[in-house]
């Protein structure tokens, strides 16, 4: 198996103006490649050759840093440009989903807000995360090209914290652009289909 780089599943005008065409083609179709084209030369050989995403992204985790940089941020950015949606966020959340947050994470609001803190706190380049651990929605955020499924739990929800994420639309504003993620972009029916795949539940077909 080798890694390749799926077409984004919406137009690059189509986030406008929350996260621009400019911001999309250099985020997408530079970014991205960049971490197909370098992951697949670090993978031709490899012991990790053969295997799923997954199983290269948690093989190659503190062993063998530079695949797994390349395949951990592959596996990050797949998900990321399906966790977004033109006319996405809002409050209204599908299935049990607005019920677990509430359950786990106190409210909608304090999930938003623990979300937005995680993304701003995240010192230099890393994701924010809605993750499933241990059978609970926790907030998380890890640095450079990690992930929550490095660290015992599933992700069913990530933003890009790294500049080349938002630094064309909002500058320094890292905030500003968590807060627009969330209200403006987010797709929440993938959220809830990665929520009930990774709560053992049938995935949403
Ligand atoms: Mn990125």
């Amino acid at each position: 198996m080798s890694f390749t780089l799926p077409p984004l599943p919406y137009s690059h005008d189509a986030l406008a103006p929350y996260m621009s065409r400019e911001t999309l083609e250099y985020h997408h179709d530079k970014h991205h490649q960049a971490y197909v084209d370098t992951g697949n030369k670090l993978l031709a050989g490899s012991p990790f050759e053969g295997q799923s995403l997954e199983q290269v992204v948690t093989g190659s985790y503190g062993k063998n840093a530079p695949l797994f940089n390349n395949a951990g941020q592959h596996y990050n950015h797949l998900h990321f440009w399906k966790w977004m949606k033109p006319g996405g966020g809002g409050t209204k959340l599908p299935g049990d989903l607005q019920k677990k947050i509430t359950d786990d994470l106190g409210s909608f609001d304090k999930m938003k807000e623990e979300f937005v803190q995680a993304g701003v706190g995240q010192f230099g380049s890393g994701w924010a995360w809605l993750a499933v651990k241990d059978g609970k929605i926790v907030v998380m955020k890890t640095p450079n090209g990690e992930n929550p499924l490095v660290h015992g739990a599933k992700p069913i929800l990530g933003c890009d914290v790294w500049e080349h994420s938002y630094y064309i639309d909002y500058r320094n504003r890292r905030a500003d652009y968590i807060k627009a993620f969330l209200d403006h972009l987010v797709n929440w029916e993938y959220v809830e289909e990665m929520y009930k795949a990774a709560s053992g539940h049938k995935a949403a077909a």
